[in-house]
């Protein structure tokens, strides 16, 4: 009956250092697709990035422009609120602090809006400083369709909700919103490291 129960726990894990991993949570070796919906289809030549909000002009790129922006590479654990984390994931991105360097901003929060309708609220805060950047690739790869590709927000930090996928949009706020989950009663904020999972933790 082994195959029944190993079946069930359906987990493949790997060990980890002490103090790498957020509490609760287990390490994989996998990537594990999570999307609320179908993912959606964004050709490169209509595809587009745009700011908009509490900036003085809107701004938008193509995939020509935001793709000749200067990226970063960088390695960096992810953690999903339904417990699996994956560490040391390479990505190629270009920072949010690249595409606000021209545009001072009043704004304390965002609503990053994707293709297909998803939406997450964040501080503005945990976007700038070097924490969060909209990513093009993965492991070298162009990032795949169900990762979010053609682009998606990678905020390692919070917990993977706020990494979203099929990135469309940063829209700039003076006011705090829920978007999808935090509507549903995951957590506004939602650090790991304080497992902040559910509204009320
Ligand atoms: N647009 C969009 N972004 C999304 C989601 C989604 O359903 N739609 N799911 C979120 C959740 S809950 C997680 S854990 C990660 C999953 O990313 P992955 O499928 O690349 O592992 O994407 C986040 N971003
Ligand atoms: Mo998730």
């Amino acid at each position: 009956m082994s195959f029944i129960s190993r079946g069930f726990r359906g987990r493949r894990q790997v060990d980890a250092p002490a103090g790498r991993v957020p509490p609760g949570q287990y390490v994989t070796p996998d990537f594990p697709v999570l999307s609320a919906g179908p993912t959606p289809s964004v050709p490169l030549d209509k595809w587009r990035l745009s700011i908009t909000g509490q900036v003085d002009k809107p701004l938008a790129w193509t995939w020509a422009e935001f793709t000749a922006l200067p990226s970063e590479d960088v390695t960096v654990d992810i953690h999903c609120v339904t417990k699996w984390s994956k560490l040391d994931t390479a990505w190629k991105g270009v920072s949010v602090d690249t595409l606000l360097k021209d545009s001072p901003t009043a704004a304390e929060y965002v609503m990053a809006h994707s293709y297909g309708g998803y939406t997450t609220n964040l501080p503005l805060e945990d976007l700038t400083g070097g924490k969060a950047w909209i990513a093009y690739a993965y492991g070298g790869e162009p990032l795949e369709p169900e990762h979010g590709g053609p682009a998606r927000l990678l905020v390692p930090h919070l917990y993977f909700w706020k990494s979203a996928k099929w990135i469309s949009g940063l829209e700039l706020r003076d006011d705090d919103a829920p978007g999808f989950w935090e509507t549903y009663g995951y957590h506004n904020y939602g650090d790991p490291w304080r497992e902040q999972r559910y509204a009320g933790d």
